[in-house]
């Protein structure tokens, strides 16, 4: 099993796709531990994307992951680090394909939204960067054994 940080970005909430968003983790099989609202400071914004800051596009980053409120989520699945970045698509929403979150609904590199980690390390530090341990909740899903055999 593994955990990755989701990010439903402004865009997503501006847009009200909130909802098809989750559902599409949820309809996929993932499992959502945690999940909360939040307004992104400027300081989370620069810890969050640390691989960015010095780049000439990171004073409009800021300003856009900054300019509404987010939906954070810890999502847990098999191979679910990899299995959501494909969820997601390619960075750019016109290089994304069609069938992925962002090849669907987003015509935009900076407004593609929704973030998700790109490896295990990552995983694991934006966890932390997002939530304490007591607010994942560990909970075993009554249909679990419909969603995959096993051995699996
Ligand atoms: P992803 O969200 O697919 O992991 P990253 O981490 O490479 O993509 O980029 C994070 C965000 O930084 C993107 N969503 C985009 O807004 C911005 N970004 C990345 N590369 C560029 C670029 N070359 N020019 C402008 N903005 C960029």
């Amino acid at each position: 099993m593994e955990r990755t940080l989701v990010l439903l970005k402004p865009d997503c909430l501006q847009r009200r796709l909130v909802g098809r968003m989750i559902s599409r983790f949820e309809e996929k099989g993932l499992h959502l531990l945690a999940l909360k609202m939040l307004h992104i400071t400027p300081d989370l914004a620069k810890k969050h994307y640390a691989e960015h800051v010095d780049k000439p596009f990171y004073p409009g980053l800021e300003a856009f992951i900054t300019s509404a409120p987010v939906i954070a989520i810890v999502v847990e699945g098999l191979e679910a680090i990899r299995v959501v970045r494909e969820m997601l698509g390619a960075t750019s929403g016109l290089k994304a394909n069609p069938g992925t979150i962002r090849g669907d609904f987003s015509s935009s590199r900076q407004m593609n939204l929704v973030h998700a980690s790109d490896g295990a390390n990552a995983a694991a530090r934006e966890i932390d960067l997002y939530f304490q341990p007591a607010e994942i909740c560990s909970y075993s899903l009554a249909l679990a054994p419909w969603s995959r055999a096993i051995d699996e």
